[in-house]
């Protein structure tokens, strides 16, 4: 929690204020919010803080990493007051309608801190739920979905307001009010579409919906993000722009900046690290290459611990299959061509996938170049799949220093990979 000097880390800060606000108080029940989503309930005097015994100190959070909010209606009684508490102990009071409040669970976990509480505080679900949306390409138009309930026991006139992101074009008005009988719900959509021809140059767009309930303090918001699809023209690799460059620290992940006895290890610019990729067909085969400009090359290992040194993690998720390919490939310290398939769809072998794979490696000065060709047979592909859209993503590892064995950092061109997987984060690809 500290670094070498006794300076604290963020974390430091994180502890304190769960110390200070759960310290002394007894556990009461556990929140049931539904499938990777979690939350506790804390009640009474604590050692810091809290009064009495209709005092509770509620804490949520949600595993799923793109739609992260989830606003959750709790009753908690007229009269009863309630404020929202981050990691960092920055509190903001919630507005109480009804005598229920709206508690956003988000990825980040936070602290709901009620006092007075006339009744023990009970998740009654969510006020407004995402339906998770489908990619919407160039040229092509997708429809969100929400539902929306009246958690009382009147009839309430509702509202939900949609924002739209400039790229994005609505198909319908973006304010929708209707009548929700006691305890109803109701679903509306919205179809978006992405004008052809648009370079979004981010994978997610977000919408978002604001949604109120009559004259009451009950409104929720929550964040859509919508996967755009990126259009791969045809075309000769060696005439055309790549298909994607990460040149810059914002496509980078390395934490040996956390410590100062790492720093060494740190990216230090696109001559470090940094690459660019190409799609396209090939004779019934996917065709990548990817060119990495990288200082030192290093990779020592072999199967499975490929990722650790210099390599490209790639996966491919195909329309109507099962989950994803993930595959590495590296170019050995002894200069051989090395793949390891580290997951198939449901019904694929891995060591059938991972020979199917032709792979060609250079190094040329500071440059790695891979030159990768995926037989459709062996990857379930089509011509009419690709033009159809495939979800792709990749990142390039990078090891230098002789003296360590486990990769310093990489580049990502999305989340999905390294780290938590999770294949909705992998932009839609569409190929000409
Ligand atoms: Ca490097
Ligand atoms: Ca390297």
């Amino acid at each position: 929690m500290v670094n070498w000097d006794f300076t604290p880390r963020p974390v430091w800060v994180a502890y304190n204020e769960m110390s200070r606000l759960l310290r002394g108080r007894k556990f009461s029940h556990e929140l049931k919010l539904g499938q990777g989503r979690w939350g506790f309930a804390f009640n009474g005097k604590g050692d810091f803080s809290g009064d009495d015994a209709n005092d509770y100190a509620l804490v949520a959070w949600t595993e799923d990493a793109i739609l992260a909010d989830a606003p959750t209606v709790l009753n908690i009684g007229n009269g009863a007051t309630a404020r929202v508490v981050d990691l960092m102990g920055n509190s903001s009071p919630l507005p109480v309608g009804a005598g229920r409040v709206v508690f956003n669970v988000r990825r980040e976990p936070h602290y709901l801190v009620i006092e007075n509480a006339k009744t023990k505080p009970m998740p009654q679900g969510a006020l407004l739920e995402v339906e998770r949306p489908a990619a919407v390409v160039p040229g092509g138009t997708q429809t969100l979905k929400v539902r929306l309930r009246n958690p009382l026991d009147t009839p309430q006139s509702v509202r939900l307001r949609w924002n739209v992101p400039a790229l994005l074009v609505a198909r319908s008005p973006l304010t929708v009010e209707k009548t929700l009988p006691p305890n109803g719900q109701t679903t509306a959509t919205l179809p978006i579409s992405l004008p052809a021809g648009t370079q979004s140059g981010t994978a997610l767009q977000q919408v978002t919906a604001t949604y109120s309930i009559g004259d009451t303090a009950l409104r929720a918001q929550a964040a859509i993000p919508v996967p755009v699809g990126v259009r791969i023209p045809a075309g000769d690799f060696a005439t055309r722009p790549a298909d994607f460059s990460l040149q810059s620290a914002a496509d980078v992940v390395n934490t040996n900046d956390i410590d100062p006895t790492t720093n060494h290890l740190t990216w230090k610019g696109s001559q470090d690290l940094s690459a660019r990729a190409w799609l396209g067909r090939g004779q019934s085969t996917l065709r990548l290459r990817f060119e990495v400009r990288d200082d030192a090359h290093r990779q020592p290992h072999a199967g499975r611990e490929l990722w650790q040194g210099d390599s490209i993690q790639m996966a491919l998720v195909v329309p109507g299959q099962d989950g994803p390919f993930e595959l590495g490939l590296a170019r050995g310290d002894n200069g051989r061509p090395l793949v390891h398939s580290w997951s198939t769809p449901r019904g694929y072998n891995g060591g059938a996938v991972f020979r199917a794979v032709a792979l060609q490696t250079q190094r040329k000065g500071d440059l790695t170049i891979y030159e990768v060709q995926l037989p459709y047979q062996a990857f379930g592909l089509s011509d009419a799949l690709l033009s159809t859209g495939v979800r792709f993503s990749f990142v390039v590892n990078d090891l230098d220093d002789a003296k360590q064995t486990a990769r310093e950092g990489y580049l990502k061109l999305s989340d999905g990979i390294a780290g938590q997987k999770d294949t909705l984060r992998f932009p839609t690809l569409v190929l000409d």
